[in-house]
């Protein structure tokens, strides 16, 4: 607000020096040659000055709001590091709307889920593909991504958040892999309740190498199996799925943003599909959808190629993506089943699907579908997920 009040009091002054120092009889704009002779300025070349002061002093002011804002959030984070973060019992829904229900008639849970999620994030993407798998119903909430003011009650400002109902209230549950990781241990074993399964997976506020501050929930690829394994379930089969599981979220799904966003053309593309996918036409007023399109696209591409350099990507992006594509492939057929977890899919073939969902409408995609064998894999656990085919081995 003060940078805005601000840049509103320069504009003020502005006009005033334009008004009495600048401007000839005939209202045109003078400025300084280098020799000193004095030039008058087209008006459109006025406006473009304006433009271009006005721009300059809105990203100093927004610069230096968000470095005042960067050095005050590290500095409550230094006392945080290495502390348990509490987990919140809400008592009250937040008071958001869902922008739609997703509802399976096979549904056997009791389960009351509210996933607060971007359509088109490979976090988000991984835990619908577990609750499509399973046919679980849940409620969505679309969270605008430049605001995110749906997700303002929550002190973690990431999506996927997956709110539960559960005695007493509501237990929001963050980070994809923990969702999956808890949902799978409660569905095996419903003697525990949601609020007992999610204490297994504290959570703890730390710094990494670069000095940011990390959320990292311990044990979050671990299942509770209360001793027993699922039936047809070795001991190495649970190490495969979590290594894997693993493999997506440090190594696959780094691959993603890099090429969806490689080019400025590239970046706008996505977003255009993202806005498509989304629905963001329903959810979002124009104005706020234009800046989700704009500030988005151009800030992705600028960021995707610091995740390239940060995540040791091949100058040629889409050749990173391919090798860890026919990685996964080629341990598949080395196992000579159709999935990872065998004749049906497990927690990692989710992951892998869900976060691959996340870029399908990508030009990414299509060169990933045309230059690796991962449209058979992909296609059949699409089968499976459109199917709901985990709810039967969930009815007892
Ligand atoms: N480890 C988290 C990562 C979640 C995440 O990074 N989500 C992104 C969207 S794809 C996000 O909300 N970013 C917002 C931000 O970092 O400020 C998970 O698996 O859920």
């Amino acid at each position: 607000m003060a940078a805005i009040r601000n840049l509103a009091r320069f504009t003020e002054r502005a006009k005033f020096l334009n008004k009495c120092y600048f401007t000839n009889q005939n209202g045109t704009l003078r400025s300084f040659s280098t020799n000193g002779a004095i030039i008058g300025l087209s008006r459109e070349t006025q406006a473009l000055v304006k433009f271009g002061l006005i721009s300059t002093v809105t990203g100093v002011a927004l610069g230096a709001g968000y470095a005042y804002y960067r050095i005050s959030e590290t500095r409550k984070n230094i006392a945080l590091d290495g502390t348990e973060l509490d987990t919140v019992l809400l008592e009250h829904k937040p008071p958001v709307t869902p922008s739609r229900k997703i509802m399976y008639s096979v549904d056997t849970t009791d389960l009351k889920l509210t996933l607060f999620q971007y359509q088109t994030c490979p976090f988000c993407c991984k835990v619908r593909a577990f609750l499509d798998y399973y046919g679980i119903s849940y409620d969505i909430v679309e969270v605008d991504p430049v605001l995110r003011k749906e997700i303002g009650w929550s002190s973690y400002k990431k999506v996927p958040i997956l709110l539960t109902q559960v005695e007493g209230g509501y237990r929001p549950l963050n980070d994809s892999s923990m969702i999956v990781s808890l949902l799978a241990s409660y569905l095996y074993d419903k003697s525990q309740t949601i609020e007992e399964f999610a204490d297994y997976y504290p959570s703890v506020g730390m710094h990494d190498e670069n000095g940011k501050f990390k959320y990292e929930i311990i044990n979050k690829y671990f299942l509770m199996f209360n001793n027993k394994l699922p039936k047809n379930r070795t001991m190495n089969d649970i190490v495969e799925e979590r290594k894997w599981r693993k493999w997506v979220d440090d190594v696959f799904v780094h691959t993603l943003s890099p090429n969806v966003y490689r080019t400025l053309d590239e970046s706008y593309k996505t977003f255009k599909w993202f806005s498509t996918v989304g629905k963001w036409e329903e959810y979002f007023p124009t104005w706020e959808r234009m800046l989700i399109v704009n500030v988005g696209a151009t800030a992705m591409w600028l960021i995707g190629k610091r995740l390239k350099k940060r995540h040791r990507l091949k100058n040629d992006v889409r050749q990173s993506l391919y090798d860890e594509a026919n990685y996964w492939l080629r341990n598949i057929k080395a196992r000579g089943t159709t999935f990872m977890g065998g004749n049906k899919p497990d927690l990692s073939d989710l992951a892998v699907y869900g976060i691959l969902k996340s870029i399908e409408g990508c030009d990414a995609f299509q060169d990933l579908q045309t230059n690796t064998n991962i449209g058979v894999w992909y296609n059949a656990m699409k089968e499976q997920v459109d199917a709901h085919s985990g709810s039967t081995s969930l009815s007892r």
